[in-house]
């Protein structure tokens, strides 16, 4: 069977069962370190289409890319909807590109499959893992858990939207990439944000354009130096390890959420017998199940 067909069949298995991932790994032999690297922000603000011009660069200089996006629309079934697809249309015929779209609807926030799925992208060879998540909140602050630097990308159209810009995910981002560089406008939104005191805290706010390319190369040099500058510091390890504890913790909360959802369970009346109660119900399930 085809390479990446295999990759999609494992990716499927693992997304609905992240613990299997061990299964996978075994023969792992590349030992090869993907740079995984998150975009996130408003809807619309252009993250396929950066993501898409990103690794038209990232191919030119024979780099594999595997993009994953984490659409929180599309159902919880197989195959779900992928609605980046047209932007991301010629890279499904590079053989060295690898896209994959997954639901994010779970109770807890962001897909906790995430961070298994980069593991297999990372045993399969591929030098930059991409992952596209939207929304606003929690699942976006989650994925700053999930991935080695975390992009967030901003457009003139976010202008207004005073609520975006004080969201927490300001603080969690790595690098402003202010994205429509090339529209009317553009200057003044880019000027204003530049102003804002939590914009100058040292942060890289980086002018570029999805679609006419501009700036991408040199975004590009800031993660790479980012992601080299954690590497060497040690912050990386560190990530990956907290990766595991999220993606623990956020199939806990789904536990705990579906155990007092569900029917008898009164039998109980203090808070201490509750608390008890739930742990008891934890550790019944087994700790396969969590
Ligand atoms: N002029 C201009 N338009 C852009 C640019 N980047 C994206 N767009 C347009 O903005 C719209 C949204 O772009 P997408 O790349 O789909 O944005 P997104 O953030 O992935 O959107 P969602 O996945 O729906 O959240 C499309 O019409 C794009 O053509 C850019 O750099 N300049
Ligand atoms: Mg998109």
């Amino acid at each position: 069977m085809e390479k990446n067909k295999i990759l999609a069949k494992i990716i499927t298995q693992i997304e609905g069962n992240p613990e299997k991932l061990d299964d996978f790994l075994v023969s792992n032999k590349e030992n090869k370190i993907s740079k995984i690297i998150g975009f996130t922000g408003s809807p619309g603000s252009g993250k396929s289409t950066l993501i898409s011009s990103i690794t038209d660069f990232l191919r030119n200089q024979n780099k594999k890319v595997a993009i994953l996006a984490i659409d929180p629309k599309s159902p919880l079934s197989r195959g779900a909807f992928f609605g980046d697809r047209i932007r991301m249309q010629k890279h499904y015929l590079d053989s060295n590109v690898f896209i994959r779209s997954i639901s994010g609807n779970t109770k807890s926030g962001v897909n906790p499959a995430v961070p298994s799925i980069s593991k297999v992208f990372e045993a399969s060879g591929f030098d930059y893992i991409l992952i596209e998540s939207v929304g606003t909140g929690q699942s976006e602050i989650d994925l700053s858990f999930f991935v080695d630097v975390l992009v967030l990308v901003l457009s003139p159209g976010d202008g207004d939207d005073v609520q975006f810009l004080k969201a927490g995910i300001l603080e969690v981002a790595d690098i402003y990439a202010v994205n429509k560089s090339d529209t009317a406008g553009y200057d003044k939104f880019f000027n204003l944000l530049k102003s804002q005191p939590i914009f100058d805290k040292g942060k890289p706010l980086v002018r570029v354009s999805g679609i006419s390319s501009e700036g991408i190369p040199g975004l590009c040099k800031i993660i790479d130096e980012l992601w080299r500058k954690f590497f060497e510091e040690g912050k990386l390890t560190k990530k990956r390890k907290k990766a595991l504890l999220k993606q623990a913790e956020l199939f806990l909360i789904d536990k705990l959420e579906e155990i007092i959802n569900s029917e008898n369970i009164m039998n109980f009346n203090s808070l201490k017998e509750a608390k008890d109660f739930l742990i008891s119900q934890i550790l019944e399930s087994g700790r396969d199940n969590v």
